[in-house]
């Protein structure tokens, strides 16, 4: 699952602006995998926001992952579920969802890297690169020096998060990340599409300066 700007939602930062619009401006500026992530929605909400999401993303061209909850992912035909080391296993997940669904897991270790792409996750969230206050429990920080060591150990398709700003992304994907996950670098940017193109931009300059 090779992304390039993997942008994250979270109402909390859409300042009055609607999800749709956000979103929209998100991918005219560049992002190319949109995560639906609401901790605090009920189920009918997250159903209503993945919906609206799949509308947008199907007509974009853009992948659509459901964090968390299978059923949703399911229930909204997204492309694929996050999950973390605390939600169910990726197994159960694969039996769950259709076949070529993407299945990615949220990884801050060499350890927790090198199993996800054993039980064949299709991509690994790493992180956080640095303190973030969008996620509140969140392991200490990897920072690129982590995805260095990281990337020795897996093929998987790196995707960085945690705290990532514009200025932090060449040297992330220098370290050998493949991509960079954001909330609120694109999603609370007073100019989200400006955003989101700053921090695509930068990525793909950096993917093709890789030798
Ligand atoms: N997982 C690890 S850190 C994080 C998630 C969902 C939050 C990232 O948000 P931000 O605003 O890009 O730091
Ligand atoms: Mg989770």
């Amino acid at each position: 699952m090779d992304s390039r700007l993997y942008v994250v939602t979270g109402d909390a930062f859409l300042k009055g602006r609607t999800l749709e619009s956000v979103i929209r401006a998100a991918i005219k500026g560049g992002a190319d995998c949109i995560q639906l992530r609401e901790k605090d929605y009920t189920g009918r909400q997250l159903l209503e926001a993945g919906l609206l999401l799949r509308r947008i993303t199907a007509e974009a061209g853009v992948r659509l992952i459901v964090n968390d909850r299978i059923d949703v992912a399911r229930a909204v035909d997204a492309d694929g579920v996050h999950l973390g080391q605390s939600d169910l296993p990726l197994q159960a997940a694969r039996e769950m969802l259709a076949p070529g669904k993407i299945v990615g897991i949220s990884t801050h270790n060499v350890q927790e890297a090198v199993e996800a792409e054993r039980m064949g996750a299709d991509y690994i969230g790493l992180g956080p690169m640095k303190p973030t206050a969008t996620k509140l429990d969140t392991e200490p920080v990897v920072g690129p020096a982590g995805v260095q060591e990281v990337r020795r150990h897996v093929r998987l398709p790196i995707v960085a998060i945690g705290g990532i700003k514009a200025e932090d992304v060449a040297e992330i994907i220098q370290s050998g990340a493949n991509s960079v996950a954001v909330v609120t670098a694109v999603i609370a940017a007073d100019d989200v599409e400006a955003a989101a193109k700053r921090i695509r931009s930068i990525v793909d300059l950096e993917r093709g300066a890789r030798v």
